[in-house]
């Protein structure tokens, strides 16, 4: 295979020439070609065969013990002038990049067979979707990315259609951290990346594209490139609703984007659907609305605590046709990771008889790859080319107090505010400390491709653009309470909290107006068959004045780092707030 699109077969040959393959490979995204790189991977030992009669043409693959979660202290954002990247990125100049990881890529083929994976992010039929070419030296990364994205000769067509593309450059290089970068070109719509295998760094399509050059071009262009899940409500009247969510990594998307409610809903009528687990890109439609599609075609969730209890629709979906990442395995090879019931597993993420001295025996950040349309509850509308319209946008953050259960804005600036302003505890996606408070701006702080103030703009800016915005929330699952217990169940139950959302958007279900937003009394909430002291209920939609006046005082500190590009009306909706609780 080649193509006719000069700029791409150039750059292919361009990339030869610097990383010298000893062969060159397009990926067409057939069913035989899929089965020849499964068979190629279980022959050199990328791939363990699972348990083939509990999980069929299912494999495990276990990395490099250094390389296992996304590097954000080797990852740039490369543009002409360093404070278009901001302050919330590491900066490099764009030829100092491209010089340096150049460098590492001469010759890093050699031996190798260089894969050339067309790949279309989203309905390969949507005018909202995009298209990137991936070129890797790993053959685990090209089955990924099979999963993960629309691939192969539907993707290249329409590259060649269209003319446009993302190029991303990858290898796995030595896998020697010393030697890793993951490099962003905003302005030429270009990723390198060097020496890692993992997803988030390696998948080229996702954080990479979707979001961070993504985020980028929507800012050009007048979209938004969001890390959101998509997620369809339908009422018992048979109104069709859909949210989408931001939450950091590792905060329960996955679980929220395929939530089972509880019976006495399911009883009544509600059903939910899930359009996407990760990340929402949306435009505004004719009718004023922002219409929204999920970029990607697969879901790489987080293995660890994944059970029946917290996401059955996920265990259903795990069973066949998945690739796992780092897990555990069983005595008769079947994958295993913490919380997934109490069985004990054979070897460790590191192929090791296990030992709990050794610490959990699935990677933390362990994960599973696998097609979305596995999801039991996947929705048909994923697949629109239209995308879906959004009713609401949550803004969620994992805070142990102050921030209550739900919160719903007084105004678009005023959602922008506290999209802003979210902040988080840091998980096991990341390298790094774990458990560390800090503010993740819309849960985008890893992935915005620009300067955060410009995003804010361009956020505040989206009123002029579409006129019938999405009404916006903040949740918080994860307030703790002396004993350090969570306060709220959780996982099902938040589907409680969806349905004052879709009252609220429909014009139904009261709330009280407080400084920090509207909020619903106990009252407002749905508790029917909710085993939980309401008096507990009462206090996560309390509003603790004093502790709001020191928050206030701390974001106002955050929004100043960013300097004269923070729009004024976040600081205007600041000021508000601070008199208000004055
Ligand atoms: C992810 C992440 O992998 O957010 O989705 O880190
Ligand atoms: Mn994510």
């Amino acid at each position: 295979m080649t193509t006719t699109n000069q700029v791409l077969a150039d750059w292919v040959k361009e990339v030869a020439e610097l990383t010298q393959p000893d062969q060159i490979y397009w990926c067409d995204g057939t069913a035989a070609e899929e089965q020849k790189f499964n068979d190629m991977l279980l022959a050199d030992g990328t791939y363990k065969k699972l348990n083939e009669e509990t999980h069929p043409n299912c494999f495990l693959h276990l990395s490099d013990p250094q390389d296992v979660a996304r590097v954000e202290h080797l990852t740039f954002i490369c543009t002409e002038k360093e404070a278009d990247a901001g302050p919330n990125n590491h900066w490099m100049a764009p030829q100092d990049a491209h010089q340096k990881i150049d460098d590492l890529f001469a010759g890093c083929m050699q031996g190798r067979t260089m894969y050339v994976i067309p790949y279309c992010m989203g309905p390969i039929d949507s005018p909202i979707s995009r298209c990137g070419v991936e070129i890797t030296d790993s053959a685990y990364v090209v089955q990924n990315m099979r999963l993960m994205t629309r691939m192969g000769s539907d993707a290249l067509a329409r590259i060649e259609r269209e003319g446009g593309f993302v190029k991303g450059l990858h290898s796995t290089g030595e896998l020697d951290p010393d030697r890793r970068f993951i490099m962003h070109f905003p302005e030429e719509l270009a990723i390198k990346s060097y020496g890692s295998g993992y997803g988030g760094n390696a998948l080229l399509g996702k954080k990479c594209h979707a979001l961070r050059i993504a985020s980028y071009q929507a800012k050009t262009e007048g979209w938004l490139a969001e890390h959101m899940l998509i997620l369809g409500i339908k009422t018992p009247a048979g109104k069709q609703h859909y949210v989408a969510a931001a939450f950091p990594s590792a905060c329960g998307k996955t679980n929220l984007a395929m939530l089972i409610p509880p019976e006495g809903y399911v009883k009544d009528g509600w059903e939910i659907s899930t359009v996407g687990d990760d990340i929402c890109w949306m435009r505004p439609g004719e009718d004023g609305r922002l219409w929204a599609i999920n970029p990607e075609a697969g879901f790489f969730g987080v293995a660890p605590g994944t059970a029946k209890a917290t996401n059955p629709n996920a265990l259903k979906m795990l069973y066949k046709d998945t690739i796992f990442t780092n897990v555990a395995e069983t005595e008769d090879g079947q994958p295993w990771w913490e919380g997934l019931d109490d069985r004990t597993p054979k070897t460790d993420w590191q192929g090791r008889p296990f030992d709990p001295a050794n610490g959990p025996a699935a990677h933390p950040n362990s994960r599973f790859t696998v097609s979305a349309k596995r999801c039991p509850s996947y929705s048909p509308e994923s697949e629109a080319a239209a995308g879906v319209p959004i009713d609401a946008i949550i803004f969620g953050g994992r805070r142990a107090s102050l921030v209550p259960l739900v919160a719903e804005a007084k105004s678009w600036d005023h959602g922008v505010l506290m999209g802003a302003t979210v902040a988080s505890e840091t998980t096991a996606a990341a390298t790094g400390a774990v458990g560390v408070v800090r503010r993740d701006p819309m849960a985008m702080k890893p992935f915005c491709g620009y300067n955060f103030g410009d995003y804010w703009a361009h956020w505040v800016a989206m009123q002029e653009k579409a006129n019938h915005l999405p009404k916006v929330f903040t949740v918080n699952w994860f307030r703790k309470d002396d004993q350090g217990k969570f306060m709220w169940p959780g996982f099902g139950e938040n589907m409680r909290v969806l349905e004052w959302i879709i009252g609220r958007c429909q014009g139904e279900l009261s709330a009280t107006e407080t400084a920090i937003g509207h909020l619903p009394s106990k009252d407002d909430i749905n508790t029917d068959n909710l085993d939980m002291d309401m008096n507990v209920l009462e206090d996560l939609l309390a509003v603790d004045a004093a502790g709001w006046k020191s928050e206030a005082e701390s974001v106002e500190a955050f929004l100043s780092e960013y300097g004269n590009r923070v729009p004024k009306a976040l600081f205007d909706q600041l000021k508000q707030l601070q008199s208000q609780l004055a």
